[in-house]
């Protein structure tokens, strides 16, 4: 394997508006990153991946861009940017942006120009179809709920928009747009940025001519998901996507790949692959159910050692999957893995570890390190999240009282995540002096940066800890480079494996509250790492306490 610069990198996703306020305006913004890199540093994480904070009217919280080319006065200006990136570079450290080019915003130009003109170049950077009476081009029902079409302005057209009206796809069938969004990577990439984080991607081949799918809800439409199934031929754009531009740079581009066949892997993150990496979303997909969150189940954590093996089965060392935990659109990790009642700093640790350990790049996202937990919502008027309020409304549709669907979609809210970053025990947990543009998660007295800084036993230690031995130049290679072999699979609620390279290491985690013993093939040479104060071992006989996690040198 040809090794390049980003496969022993650790990396970071910001999500500005709720990062750091440096202006007492309520919104994160980036002198407020530039502020906080002392802090990333010293984590020791390299690669810092930013949520969209180009130009926008924030109906999807800036991934709805309005100017590729522009920061939102919101976040602060382009050179607030360049000063992010140099002083990124200074450190060490490498930045990616978020590459959002399924759609755009109604607001971007090119969007304008097409209501002018729908039948002129700008009409044909978007799908546009002649509005019928009483008949919908289609029944594709959006990510965002309802139909995917929606009036195009001042014209008897409609567009489709397979996420929120306010976000309507782009064609890329057509070469002039696809000429469009290479400028714009490259433009990015000229000014020293170091890749991209690329959203929702594989939603930019449509099965055509379109057609009509099953219904499969009351509502009479169809998920996206059935016409994506028929899109074939994606690999023709993001290959020359790869040539006309990331190749050029060496970027470090990961994808939002969702339901890639497994014959694709290879082009996707092979050798040469369509990007870098992939993310890896098999566990944040367990337990969903086609009718929407109020219906989804609990994942057991069986399920989590299996979606995770699965996973890393599948991409063995064909490329490197981005393992996460969390993002801006999933609840809090620890509040959605650890089986209720047993989120504590200790099975906080002992799940950093499991995935941490995975093959692949770790992807930490905002607040992850600090253990921070799920919002108790207690009002459906507390969420800003479109997403949220859909599915609030699906719930209410299905028949669930309105206290019953906050209850089920507070759980997986994209608001968990969004809440402000914790840094302190000050008023808004020390994010802005003003007024948070979302509610701080009240925790932030008991769960925030500067106490845990101060605590060598904290969850963020733990993490320091983590990435300090992947960084470390006895393991690094096995680390990065081993294979993933499990271990123990039929012991329930435990989950083990070995890296193996250059040396051998076995990753064990008592998933569950009660102890669990088990017996080491072979002795072990050192103890790595720990979350517990005891050790408990009779010769290769160990007994793990609840929610212990080792990592050991055999
Ligand atoms: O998400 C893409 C995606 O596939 C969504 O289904 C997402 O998982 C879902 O909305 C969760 O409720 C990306 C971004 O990460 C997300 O924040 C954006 O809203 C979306 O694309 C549109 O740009
Ligand atoms: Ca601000």
């Amino acid at each position: 394997m040809i090794k390049k610069w980003w496969h022993d990198k650790v990396a970071y996703q910001i999500y500005p508006k709720s990062f750091y306020d440096s202006n007492g305006d309520g919104i994160g913004d980036i002198p407020g990153i530039i502020s906080k890199l002392d802090y990333l540093h010293d984590l020791g994480v390299d690669i810092l991946w930013l949520s969209p904070c180009y130009c926008s009217p924030l109906a999807d919280e800036g991934y709805d861009i309005s100017d590729y080319y522009k920061i939102d006065p919101r976040f602060g200006t382009m050179d607030d940017m360049d000063c992010l990136i140099a002083e990124a570079k200074k450190r060490g450290m490498y930045i990616l942006m978020d590459l959002v080019v399924n759609h755009c915003s109604d607001e971007h130009e090119w969007f304008q120009k097409a209501c002018k003109d729908p039948e002129g170049t700008y009409g044909k950077f978007f799908y546009l179809r002649d509005k019928e009476e009483h008949k919908l081009p289609t029944n594709w029902r959006s990510y965002f709920g309802g139909t995917v079409w929606e009036d195009l302005p001042g014209t008897n057209k409609q567009y489709l928009h397979v996420f929120h009206k306010k976000q309507p796809d782009l064609n890329w069938e057509n070469p002039e747009l696809r000429e469009e969004v290479y400028k714009n990577i490259n433009w990015w990439l000229e000014k020293g940025i170091s890749g991209f984080r690329i959203d929702a991607i594989i939603n930019i081949k449509k099965a055509l001519p379109f057609r009509d799918y099953e219904p499969d809800r009351e509502d009479g439409l169809s998920s996206i998901n059935h016409m994506l199934k028929e899109a074939h031929g994606i690999g023709a754009f993001l290959g020359e996507m790869r040539d006309r531009t990331f190749q050029k740079y060496d970027a470090f581009t990961v994808g939002e790949v969702f339901n890639e066949k497994p014959e694709e892997i290879p082009d996707f993150i092979g050798e040469n692959g369509y990007f870098s990496s992939m993310f890896d979303f098999n566990e944040t997909i367990c337990g969903s159910s086609e009718k929407g969150w109020y219906d989804a189940r609990q994942i057991t954590p069986e399920e989590y050692k299996t979606c995770c093996f699965q996973a890393q089965a599948k991409i063995g060392t064909i490329g490197f999957l981005s393992n996460i935990i969390e993002n801006h659109d999933e609840p809090r990790g620890v509040s959605h893995y650890l089986p209720e009642g047993d989120c504590t700093v200790k099975s906080k640790k002992m799940l950093a570890a499991l995935n941490f350990m995975l093959r692949g790049i770790p992807f930490i996202y905002q607040g992850q390190e600090l253990g921070m937990e799920n919002v108790p919502f207690t009002s459906i008027e507390e969420v800003d999240d479109i997403s949220t309020l859909d599915e609030y409304q699906t719930a209410l549709q299905a028949g669930l009282s309105p206290k019953d669907a906050l209850k089920a979609v507070a759980k997986y809210s994209r608001d968990n995540a969004r809440t402000p970053m914790q840094w302190a025990n000050q008023p808004n947990a020390a994010f802005t002096t003003g007024t948070p543009w979302l509610k701080v998660n009240p925790n932030y007295t008991t769960i925030n940066a500067q106490d845990q800084i101060n605590d060598p036993e904290s969850v963020r230690n733990f993490y320091k800890q983590l990435i300090a031995l992947r960084k470390n130049p006895e393991y690094k290679e096995t680390i990065v480079y081993g294979t993933l072999e499990p271990v123990w699979e039929d012991h329930k609620n435990l989950m083990a494996y070995y890296r193996k390279g250059e040396k051998t290491l076995l990753v064990i985690g008592n998933f569950q509250k009660e102890e669990q013993e088990i017996c080491l093939d072979s002795p072990y040479k050192k103890i790595l790492l720990n979350n517990d104060t005891s050790f408990k071992q009779q010769c290769r006989h160990l007994t793990l306490t609840g929610y212990q996690v080792v990592i050991l040198e055999l």
